[in-house]
């Protein structure tokens, strides 16, 4: 018994061990119980005003129980056996009508905050449009006028460190502590595009523009997937964004510029150059 105990006490440790490293690259982790480690000021406050909401629903739910609990054990028939007959309380019912209000108040003005937080686009320094298409994304990059395709990478085709179902070949590089502007917009049907780590998600719906905007504030590798059921490889079209520093990404522009330009007759990228040519 005890033994057992404490393999699964081993197990957990190192399970959650593994687990902050999975949270620090953006992804998703083993036993993970919390949400995806933050990695952007929306999130940040995100994280605030979920962990703000479940101590005010802890409470709320502590103190039903414990009246329930006094009504189970004073009032039952054999503790009073003559109830009393009063029907009103005016102090009472003011209370039980004015405190859930405040509560309420309390939690609008946070989550009204957070709303215009996310929904007012500061001043941009990088846009990225980014296309739902069935069953990948297209990322263009209108300022620097190129635009490619990005698939998951299949099992034969990843690296070892590159996550399953998540890694793709070619990912969206954004730098760091730098406001990224995204235009979201569906192809064929809606899809969703979503980083956890950010604290995004905004459908994709065809012939409507959607924009939000997000700003990382750590390099490195962060995943998301479609997050609004679109047909049959709708589990198959992740999302990748690669947050590098300033540097690294003009090289990448350049290099990119080159590689995924529009009238590229060579780009690596079929799909995209297809659409340009049908455009
Ligand atoms: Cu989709």
């Amino acid at each position: 018994m005890f033994k057992r105990l404490a393999g699964f006490m081993i197990a957990g440790a190192m399970l959650s061990s593994g687990g902050t490293a999975y949270a620090a690259s953006g992804q998703p982790s083993p036993w993970q119980m919390t949400l995806q480690q933050s990695a952007s000021p929306v999130m940040d406050d995100i994280v605030w005003f979920h962990d703000f909401l479940l101590w005010i629903t802890a409470a709320i739910a502590i103190f039903v129980l414990v009246l329930l609990v006094i009504v189970i054990v004073r009032f039952n028939a054999k503790a009073n056996p003559v109830p009393s007959r009063t029907t009103h309380n005016t102090l009472i019912e003011v209370l039980w009508t004015v405190v859930p209000v405040l509560i309420l108040v309390g939690i609008a003005i946070p989550s009204f905050k957070l709303l215009f937080l996310e929904l007012k686009v500061p001043p941009a320094e990088v846009t990225v449009k980014a296309t739902g298409k069935q069953w990948f994304w297209t990322y263009d990059y209108p300022d620097a006028k190129f635009g490619f395709d990005s698939l998951m990478l299949q099992d034969k085709d990843r690296k070892a460190d590159q996550p399953r179902l998540l890694a793709v070949d070619n990912e969206m590089v954004v730098p760091v502590n730098k406001v990224v502007k995204l235009i979201v917009v569906g192809a064929d049907v809606i899809h969703s595009f979503s980083i956890p780590s950010f604290g995004i998600k905004i459908d994709a719906v065809p012939g409507r523009i959607n924009e939000t905007w997000f700003k990382a504030e750590r390099e490195g590798m962060y995943y998301g997937q479609c997050s609004q059921l679109c047909g049959r490889d709708h589990a198959f079209m992740p999302i990748a964004i690669r947050v590098v520093k300033d540097g690294e990404y003009s090289a990448w522009l350049d290099a990119a510029k080159k590689k995924f330009a529009y009238d590229n007759p060579l780009t690596p990228n079929m799909i995209a150059a297809a659409d340009q040519a049908a455009k």
